[in-house]
C-alpha cells in the first residue's frame, strides 16, 4: 500500500480525507494529514457506497409509466418502481417537461431544489440543475436558506448584510488573547463544527475552544441543554426554556439600563434609533417593564443570575454569541437583532474580543481567520421566471396556488406547480409537519429527483435519476470559508447505472435540443481547468497566489495563506463610521427600522421585540414537552443515515430521544425503552436515553433519521419532522421555525419493525444487472 501521503484526496462538507483503493473499490478513508481533528462522519459512506440502497438504473413509478403524469399521486411512496433505460427515461421527461412549459408556463415548474448535497464546485446539484432548467425558459426558485432564513431577510436591515457579517465573526485567536467573558446563546456545540458546506479541510473548533479554557475566558452556556458547550470547558449552565432567550436578553438590557451601565457614546455614534426602543424596554409604551424579574418568569432562569450576568458582561470585554438555532423558531428575526442590541448597549461592537458573533461552532469557518477566496463556480445562467417562493414554504406553494403571501415588505402570490424537480436536497429530511407535506406532495403531476441512495425522497418521486457519489468523479473542493484546496479524485468508477448530475442533464438537454446551451461544448474536466482558471485570475486581481492548474493537480491541495491580520469583526466601522458606513439607510446599527416599521407587520415589528412563540412551555397545555430537534452529531443531515456511524448511535434500532430522569419518572420509562413522541400533526418512534443534563421539561432528538411511514403516518425510526409546525418565522423573513415545537411522549408496545433503508418493491424491465460481490 502507497504512503499515506500519496493517496488519491476526496473531500466533503465534513472533512478531507485520503482514500486507499483496492481492486477499483474504495476499502478506508484516512483522514487527511493537516487535519488535526478529523470527523468520524467521512466512514459513514464506506458499507453503503454499494448494496441496496443504491439505486441502480434509471425508475419510473409505476401508476406514472402506465397511465402518464398526474396517475394515483396517492401512491407516490407505495407504488412499485419499474427500471428504465437512460434513453427511455431521457424522452419520458423531455415529452413531460415539454407539455408543462407549453401548457401552464416554466413558473410551472418549481426548481428551487434546497439542500447540500455534496462538496465539489463543479458538480454542485443545485447548479447543474438550475442551469439546465435556465436553458428551457426557467423556473420557480426559492430564496434564502433553513439554516437562517430569519435572519437572511432581518439583518440586513440592522446591520446592512448577514453573510458580510457571518463570514466575518472575529476569530478564535483574538478571542483568546482579548476576551474575558463568552456568553453562548444556544451554546457552542462542537457537534456542529465538524461540518462547513463546500469542504473542510483542518477542523479548528475543538482547538479554538480549548484555547477559550486555556485563556481562563470565562464562558456561560444559555441553553436547555447542557451538551451544547464541551464539558472541558467548564461553563456555567444557564437551562432557560427554549424560545425565550430574548426575555432573557431584555432582562439582561433592562438592567443595564436601571443600573446605569450602558454605553451611551457608544449608541449616539454607531446606531440609529435607541430612543424608539428605550420606552419598549421601561415598560413606557406597554406598560410592561422589561426587568430582569419579568424575564426570570419567562425563561425561568432566576432573577439573580441575570442581574449578576449584565453586570459582569459591563464590567469586561464580553463576545455575545447567538446560536442560528434561535433564527429557526418562532419570531426567529428577534433573537440576533435583540442580541446586536445588547451588544450595541454594552459598546464593544468592533473591539477585539466584544460585541457578538453568530454562532460559533455552528460551522467549522466561524472564528477562522481566512482568506476569502473570489471563487468562480458553475454558471446557473439567467433565470426568466420571476415567481419564488421563501425556501420554507414549500407546502404552502403546492397546496395553495393563487394565495398571495407577506415577505420582507412584499405581497407575492404562490404560481401554479405542475411539476417538482429535486437535486442534492432531501425535503424528507429538512421540511416541517411531514403529514401536511405528505399532502402537498400529492399535488404535482411529476415529482423528479436526482439522488444515489433508496431515501425517502427517492421513494416519494416518480422518476429517479441515480446520480454518482462524489467517490466516483473528480472535482475540485474550493470554498471561501476553509483555506484548503483540495483536488477530489475519482477513486472508483460509478456505480452500474449511475451518471454524473451534469452528465443526466446534458443526456436530457440533447434531447430537448439545448445540449451546446447546456454543456457549453465543454465536458466536465474542461469546466474544472475552467473554473478553476477563473478563480486563479480573480485571485490574482485580490493579490492572492494560487499554483496553476497543472501543480495544483498533481499535488492534490493547497492552502491559502492566513491572512496577516486576525479579523475582528466591524472593526473597520468602529475605527472611522463615516468612511465606512454600514450599508443601513442610517449607515449605522438599526435598533430601530423605519423600513421595517413601515412594512407594518404586527409580528415584526420596528425594534426588537418579545413575542410569545406560538408553542412553548409558557403555553403548554396538552403538549407539556418542548421539542429540540437539532442537528445530528454522527451525519450531516440526513446523508449517510444508512451508513455504520449513523446507525452505531441507534437506541433499540431508532433514533435516540434524550430526557430529564423526573419527566422519565413520571412517565414510567426506562434507558433503552422504546417510546411514542407524538402532538396533533404526527408522531415517531425513538429510542430513550434519560440524562439528567437537559432542563427537566425538555426533550431531544437530533434531525437526520430517514422518514419511514407505517399506514398511519408514524415515523418508525424517529424523524422529528412529522412533529414540527410549519409556519413561517413572521411575515418579515417566513423562516422554518423546526425548534418551536410542545409534544408528548409515551411508552410503545409491540413497536413495528423499521424499513426506512429497505429499497422500495422494484419491478425489472432491463436485462438484470452485472453480478457484484458485496462488501
Ligand atoms: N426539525 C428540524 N428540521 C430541520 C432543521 C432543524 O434544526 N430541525 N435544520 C434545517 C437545516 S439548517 C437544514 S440546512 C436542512 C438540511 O436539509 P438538506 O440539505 O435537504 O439535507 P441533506 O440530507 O443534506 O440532503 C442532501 C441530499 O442530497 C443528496 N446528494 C448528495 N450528494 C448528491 C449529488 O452529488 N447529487 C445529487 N443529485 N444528490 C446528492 C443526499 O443523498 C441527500 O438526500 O434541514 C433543515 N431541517
Ligand atoms: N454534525 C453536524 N453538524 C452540522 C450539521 C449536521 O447536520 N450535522 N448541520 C449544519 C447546518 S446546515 C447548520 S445550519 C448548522 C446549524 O447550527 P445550529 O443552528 O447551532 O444547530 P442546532 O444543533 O439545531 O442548535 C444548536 C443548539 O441550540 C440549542 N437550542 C435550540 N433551541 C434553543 C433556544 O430556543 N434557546 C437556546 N438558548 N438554545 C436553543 C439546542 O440545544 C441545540 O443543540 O449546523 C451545521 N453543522
Ligand atoms: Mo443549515
Amino acid at each position: 500500500m502507497a504512503a499515506s501521503q500519496d493517496l488519491p484526496l476526496t473531500s466533503s462538507h465534513w472533512g478531507t480525507y485520503r482514500a486507499q483503493v483496492r481492486d477499483g473499490e474504495v476499502e478506508n478513508l484516512v483522514p487527511f494529514e493537516h487535519d488535526t481533528d478529523p470527523s468520524p462522519i467521512g466512514q459513514g459512506i464506506l458499507n453503503v457506497q454499494h448494496g441496496p440502497t443504491r439505486i441502480d438504473t434509471p425508475m419510473v413509478r409505476k401508476s406514472w409509466l402506465d397511465g402518464g403524469p398526474g396517475c394515483r399521486t396517492d401512491l407516490r411512496g407505495k407504488d412499485p418502481f419499474v427500471q428504465v433505460s437512460w434513453e427511455t427515461v431521457n424522452t419520458l421527461i423531455a415529452t413531460e417537461l415539454n407539455r408543462v412549459r407549453n401548457n401552464f408556463g416554466n413558473q410551472a415548474i418549481y426548481g428551487g431544489s434546497y439542500g447540500w448535497a455534496s462538496a465539489g464546485r463543479f458538480h454542485h446539484a443545485q447548479s447543474q440543475l438550475k442551469r439546465f432548467l435556465n436553458c428551457i425558459g426557467g423556473f420557480t426558485w426559492s430564496k434564502f436558506t433553513y439554516s437562517f432564513a430569519a435572519a437572511e431577510a432581518m439583518i440586513p436591515h440592522v446591520l446592512g448584510s448577514f453573510r458580510t457579517y457571518l463570514d466575518t465573526s472575529t476569530c478564535y485567536d483574538v478571542l483568546h488573547e482579548h476576551t474575558k467573558l463568552m456568553v453562548c446563546f444556544g451554546g457552542m456545540p462542537l457537534k456542529n463544527g465538524q461540518i462547513s458546506q463546500g469542504g473542510t479541510g483542518c477542523h479548528i473548533q475543538h482547538g479554538g475552544m480549548a484555547g477559550l479554557a486555556a485563556a481562563g475566558i470565562d464562558i456561560v452556556n444559555i441553553s436547555p441543554l447542557k451538551s451544547d458547550l464541551l464539558d472541558d470547558l467548564d461553563a456555567k449552565w444557564l437551562a432557560l426554556r427554549p424560545n425565550t432567550d430574548v426575555a432573557m436578553m431584555l432582562g439582561i438590557a433592562h438592567t443595564l439600563h436601571n443600573e446605569g451601565l450602558v454605553d451611551r457614546a457608544f449608541l449616539d455614534t454607531f446606531t440609529e434609533g435607541y430612543g424608539h426602543f428605550l420606552p419598549y424596554l421601561t415598560g413606557q409604551t406597554d406598560g410592561i417593564p422589561k426587568t430582569a424579574e419579568w424575564a426570570a418568569t419567562i425563561c425561568e432562569v432566576p432573577t439573580t443570575s441575570i442581574t449578576s450576568l449584565a453586570r459582569h458582561m459591563a464590567a469586561t470585554r464580553t463576545m455575545i454569541s447567538v446560536s442560528w438555532s434561535l433564527t429557526r423558531q418562532d419570531h426567529g428575526e428577534q433573537p440576533f437583532w435583540m442580541a446586536i442590541t445588547l451588544a450595541a448597549m454594552l459598546g464593544q461592537i468592533g473591539l477585539p474580543g466584544g460585541g457578538f458573533g453568530f454562532g460559533y461552532s455552528a460551522m467549522n469557518y466561524i472564528g477562522g481567520n481566512y482568506t476569502i477566496i473570489p471563487g468562480a463556480s458553475f454558471p446557473q445562467g439567467d433565470n426568466r421566471v420571476e415567481a419564488f417562493i421563501p425556501v420554507a414554504r414549500i407546502s404552502d406553494l403546492l397546496l395553495h396556488p393563487g394565495k398571495t403571501f407577506d415577505f420582507n415588505g412584499q405581497r407575492h402570490t404562490y404560481p401554479e406547480t405542475k411539476l417538482v424537480w429535486w437535486a442534492g436536497g432531501n425535503p424528507f429530511h429538512h421540511h416541517q409537519d411531514l403529514n401536511r407535506m405528505m399532502q402537498a406532495w400529492q399535488k404535482p403531476d411529476t415529482i423528479i429527483v436526482n439522488e444515489w441512495c433508496w431515501n425517502s425522497l427517492a421513494k416519494h418521486a416518480d422518476i429517479i435519476l441515480p446520480c454518482t457519489t462524489p467517490l466516483e468523479r473528480t472535482d475540485i473542493a474550493m470554498t471561501s470559508r476553509d483555506p484548503y484546496v483540495v483536488s477530489m479524485s475519482q477513486l472508483t468508477k460509478p456505480y452500474e447505472q449511475a451518471r454524473n448530475d451534469h452528465d443526466i442533464f446534458a443526456g436530457i438537454a440533447r434531447e430537448m435540443g439545448v445540449a451546446d446551451a447546456f454543456t457549453g461544448g465543454r465536458n466536465d474536466h474542461d469546466w474544472q481547468r475552467v473554473i478553476y482558471d477563473q478563480t486563479v485570475g480573480r485571485a490574482e486581481d485580490a493579490g492572492i497566489k494560487m499554483p496553476d492548474y497543472d501543480t495544483f493537480r498533481s499535488k492534490g491541495w493547497f492552502k491559502l495563506q492566513t491572512p496577516p491580520k486576525p479579523t475582528v469583526m466591524l472593526e473597520a466601522f468602529r475605527s472611522d463610521p463615516h468612511a465606512n458606513p454600514l450599508a443601513t439607510p442610517s449607515g449605522r446599527i438599526e435598533i430601530f427600522s423605519q423600513t421595517v416599521s413601515d412594512f407594518g407587520y404586527d409580528d415584526c415589528p420596528g425594534h426588537p421585540v418579545w413575542q410569545e412563540p406560538y408553542e412553548w412551555l409558557g403555553n403548554a397545555g396538552t403538549w407539556p414537552l418542548h421539542m429540540i430537534s437539532n442537528q445530528p452529531k454522527d451525519k450531516l443531515h440526513s446523508q449517510f443515515d444508512h451508513g455504520q456511524v449513523s446507525k452505531a448511535k441507534r437506541i433499540s434500532g431508532r433514533e435516540p430521544l434524550t430526557m430529564h430522569p423526573k419527566d422519565a419518572a413520571a412517565r414510567g420509562l426506562n434507558n433503552g425503552n422504546i417510546v411514542r413522541l407524538f402532538n396533533d400533526r404526527g408522531a415517531c418512534l425513538a429510542g430513550l436515553v434519560i440524562d439528567p443534563a437537559i432542563r427537566q421539561g425538555v426533550v431531544q432528538i437530533s434531525t437526520g433519521a430517514w422518514y419511514d411511514p407505517d399506514e398511519t403516518g408514524l415515523c418508525k425510526l424517529g424523524n422529528p419532522n412529522v412533529l414540527t409546525c410549519d409556519k413561517g418565522t413572521s411575515k418579515l423573513g417566513q423562516g422554518p421555525t423546526a425548534h418551536s415545537c410542545l409534544i408528548d411522549v409515551e411508552l410503545c408496545v409491540n413497536a413495528p419493525p423499521v424499513t426506512a433503508h429497505q429499497p422500495p418493491q422494484i419491478l425489472q424491465s432491463l436485462p438484470p444487472k452485472a453480478t457484484r460481490v458485496h462488501k
